[in-house]
Formats: structure tokens, C-alpha cells, sequence
């Protein structure tokens, strides 16, 4: 199950690699600002100030702690995430469909030397992929951390939606890190 997962994201992006970003709006880095579109159905970006609780997500090699989250319908949620593994992960709230495919996009990343096991080429991230699109990481409904780095995601839940927290590092997916993220259950 793992070498398939990882072989068909390695063949989509070598075979798709000049169309990855326009045939996939939804995941074009930088490209959307969810909460809008497709955001609406996993919700979108909060404030902080609004927030109803804090959450704190550790991150290992490969999982997360705690593996599984609930949360009420419209609840919003400030995670405080925290890198304690010797790779880069990263926390990401979508659904499986968003996973699958943004795990393609980071393929891409891994191909392009923007992303390496333990550390991010924050030069090569900025680099022009043709028409001004970059593999800058800056959707918000992720963060991608290096090791030792933490960071803050607040985010507004829908009143119900089918969602799971991921890393979409190659591999670590199809290794256990992903959560389940109940929603008004
Ligand atoms: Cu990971």
C-alpha cells in the first residue's frame, strides 16, 4: 500500500509536472485563500481573539500526538504546533481528497530540492515556476515546519465536515501521520 501511494505520486509528478498547478486550483500554492470556494466546506481561517480553545499538536516522526481531534460544529480552534521530530512535517487540515492530491504537489517539492528531508530551501521555494507561481507553502490551512520550529494555525470549523489532519511530506502519510478530525460529532 505504501510503494503504490508513493509510486503514484512520484509517476503524476514527473508525467505532470508543467500542469500540476493549473489543473489543480485547490492546491496551487499561495494560490487560494480558503475559507472561499472550496474552503467553505473545511472551513477557514480565524482570529485568534475568537478562538474558544487552544490545542496544542506535537509532531514526531512519523505521527501526531494526540492522533485524533473532535471539535464542534463552528467551533474555532488555535493550534499551537510543534516540530519534536528530526524531519520536516507538516499539520494540515483538509480532507482526504485535498491530502491525496496536495501530496502530489509536494512530491514536486522533493523533485525540485525545495523541500529535503530535515530542511527547507527557503531560496528555492520563492523560485518561478512559470507565470509568477512559486512552491511557496503559505495556504492557511497548513503550516510546514522544520525541526525544532513551531508555529500557530486558528481555524474556524464548519458546523459539520468530513476532515482529517495530515503531513503531506512524501511517505509520512502513508507511514500514520494522519488524524482523524471530528466534526460536530
Ligand atoms: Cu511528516
Amino acid at each position: 500500500m505504501m510503494k503504490n501511494h508513493l509510486l503514484r505520486g512520484v509517476g503524476a509528478a514527473l508525467l505532470a509536472t508543467p500542469l500540476l498547478f493549473a489543473g489543480q486550483p485547490v492546491l496551487a500554492a499561495g494560490s487560494h485563500s480558503g475559507g472561499h470556494g472550496h474552503g467553505e466546506a473545511i472551513g477557514g481561517p480565524g482570529e485568534a481573539a475568537q478562538a474558544d480553545r487552544t490545542v496544542e499538536i506535537a509532531m514526531h516522526d512519523n505521527y501526531y500526538e494526540p492522533e485524533r481531534l473532535s471539535v464542534a460544529g463552528g467551533e474555532t480552534v488555535r493550534f499551537l504546533v510543534r516540530n519534536e521530530g528530526s524531519l520536516v512535517h507538516e499539520f494540515n487540515i483538509g480532507t482526504a481528497t485535498m491530502h491525496a492530491a496536495h501530496q502530489e504537489e509536494m512530491m514536486m517539492m522533493v523533485e525540485h530540492g525545495v523541500l529535503e528531508a530535515d530542511r527547507i530551501n527557503h531560496e528555492r521555494m520563492k523560485m518561478d515556476m512559470g507565470g509568477g507561481r512559486t512552491m511557496e507553502h503559505d495556504d492557511p490551512n497548513s503550516v510546514l515546519l522544520e525541526p525544532g520550529e513551531s508555529a500557530e494555525i486558528v481555524w474556524r470549523f464548519p458546523q459539520s465536515a468530513d476532515l482529517e489532519f495530515a503531513c503531506n511530506v512524501p511517505g509520512h502519510y502513508e507511514a500514520g501521520m494522519v488524524g482523524s478530525l471530528e466534526v460536530g460529532q
